[in-house]
């Protein structure tokens, strides 16, 4: 081994294991090993095998207080108001879109990054497309400019680049279309070694959506926001195409709270949902996990028989330009995820274990929350804004999604007075204008008789 400082670091970091396997390997592949290894910051590794051994830390738990929520029955005039506040933020080109694409989707099975994924029931649209349209559709109608961000991890980074340019960005300008590529952590096994994914590279995963603070400010976009005045980063996952990207009404309620950071949440479709709920612990507002809550808990009711915990969060967030820097570098806790990890042997044969062997680590954003001055939390229609593709077949999946995307597009047809039967498949693109006298001139005013119509 030639470099005696990162034998050091894998020394004192309790990889002596891979300076082993180095010495082991052909030059060309221990080059290759080395180059990966020399990327990692070893103070760290240090931290992060500490915190992959534990059993813990237990965030379970007991029983908390839900948050308050900002209810979706609120007066007509707090609407008004609210919206009429998040349009003029918008107007004045204070707003950006973000969207949080570095996921492994590995749920989905689809061998490509999830943003890809087409999705539009008509159209085919991908994922990535009805988020781009949704942003260039608001910036077309108050005639401003609205950069878009995506966060990519290191291994799908080429590949949604690639994407956007060989689609002309969507009709968005290039120069407003900014990708930046979140980190890449090891993951540990139970003694928190590095696990080999191939003789010459150490298996690696992105570090969570709370790598996105670091992701924006490593990959220039704070700065780019700050040149370019935007005070509010409208936060959404790739993978919830019914979600307005940018969504001026909580835009509002955001702005007059003088919040630093705004959630969304809706009525959980049953106890069970893996949703995150919000809650006061400790005299804190936060996001406590699925994963953390007991089925007894997540079952909990109120003497009046509602359930306890009956919003779940559907990771849509307003975060302040300036508070996303202050969190790039705050230090948000590391998750442990246990996870089955293909691996190679010391003999060089790959492994699929049928238990779970490795330990990842990830940070959440809404850890950040504890830390935000004024956290609102808006509840919205299930109908109108969450239909996530996460699974092949079953919930959340693109059949459900799908459905949800032309049932919400056959009540905005109906809502503009058009007659709609109930069983025609309905595409709205993203940039058709919906308006009466626009439907009345297409003459679109009775859909009877069709069995599909997608208006572009
Ligand atoms: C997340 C929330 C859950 C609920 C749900 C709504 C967590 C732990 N849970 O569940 O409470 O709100 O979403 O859909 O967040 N991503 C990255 N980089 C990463 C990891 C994820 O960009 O390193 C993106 C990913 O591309 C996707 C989003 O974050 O757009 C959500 O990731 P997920 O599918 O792992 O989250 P899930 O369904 O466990």
């Amino acid at each position: 081994m030639t470099d005696t400082s990162l034998a050091r670091n894998l020394e004192r970091t309790g990889q002596g294991h891979i300076v082993e396997h180095l010495s082991k390997l052909e030059p060309a592949a221990r080059e290759r090993l080395e180059r990966q290894l020399a990327g990692f910051d070893y103070d760290l590794v240090a931290r992060l095998a500490e915190i992959a051994v534990q059993d813990g830390p237990d965030r379970s738990v007991d029983d908390f207080e839900p948050a308050p929520v900002l209810p979706l029955s609120r007066s007509a005039e707090r609407v008004r108001a609210a919206r009429r506040t998040g349009t003029e933020a918008v107007k004045s080109g204070t707003v950006a879109a973000f969207v949080v694409a570095g996921g492994q989707g590995s749920r989905l099975g689809y061998d490509g990054p999830k943003g890809c994924y087409s999705i539009g029931p008509i159209s085919g649209k991908s994922l990535f497309q009805i988020h781009a349209e949704k942003t260039l559709a608001l910036a077309r109608r108050h005639g401003v400019t609205i950069p878009f961000y995506v966060m990519t991890n290191r291994t799908n980074d080429a590949a949604i680049r690639s994407f956007f340019e060989q689609n002309d960005y969507f009709g968005l300008e290039s120069e407003n279309v900014l990708l930046c590529s979140q980190r890449m952590l090891p993951a540990f096994d139970k003694n928190g070694r590095f696990i080999l994914a191939a003789p010459d590279r150490v298996f690696v995963s992105p570090d969570g959506h709370g790598g996105a603070y670091h992701a924006l400010l490593a990959g220039g976009a704070l700065d780019d926001m700050a040149r370019r005045g935007i005070e509010h980063i409208s936060y959404v996952q790739v993978d919830n195409p019914l979600v307005p990207t940018i969504d001026p009404l909580f835009i509002g309620e955001h702005v007059q709270a003088e919040s630093d950071m705004s959630s969304k949440v809706l009525e959980k479709r049953d106890p069970m949902e893996k949703l995150g709920v919000f809650g006061c612990v400790d005299g804190e507002l936060r996001v406590i996990e699925y994963s953390d809550m007991s089925d007894d808990l997540k079952r909990a009711r109120r003497h009046d028989g509602s359930l306890k915990y009956r919003y779940g969060s559907i990771a849509v967030h307003v975060i302040g330009r300036r508070f996303a820097r202050r969190m790039a570098e705050v230090n948000l806790p590391f998750h442990v995820a246990r996870k089955r990890i293909p691996y190679v042997n010391t003999d060089g044969e790959r492994i699929e274990p049928e238990k779970r062997n490795g330990r990842k680590v990830e940070r959440f954003v809404f850890d950040a929350i504890p830390l935000a001055r004024n956290p609102v939390v808006m509840e919205v229609s299930r109908a109108d804004e969450f239909a996530p593709v996460k699974n092949a077949e079953g919930d959340d999946s693109p059949a459900t999604c799908r459905d949800a995307m032309m049932a919400k597009d056959r009540r905005r047809l109906a809502r503009a007075g058009v007659n709609v039967p109930d069983d025609i498949a309905v595409e709205i693109s993203p940039l058709f204008d919906l308006n009466t006298e626009h439907l009345a001139a297409a003459g679109l005013s009775d859909l009877s008789g069709r069995d599909r119509i997608y208006l572009e």
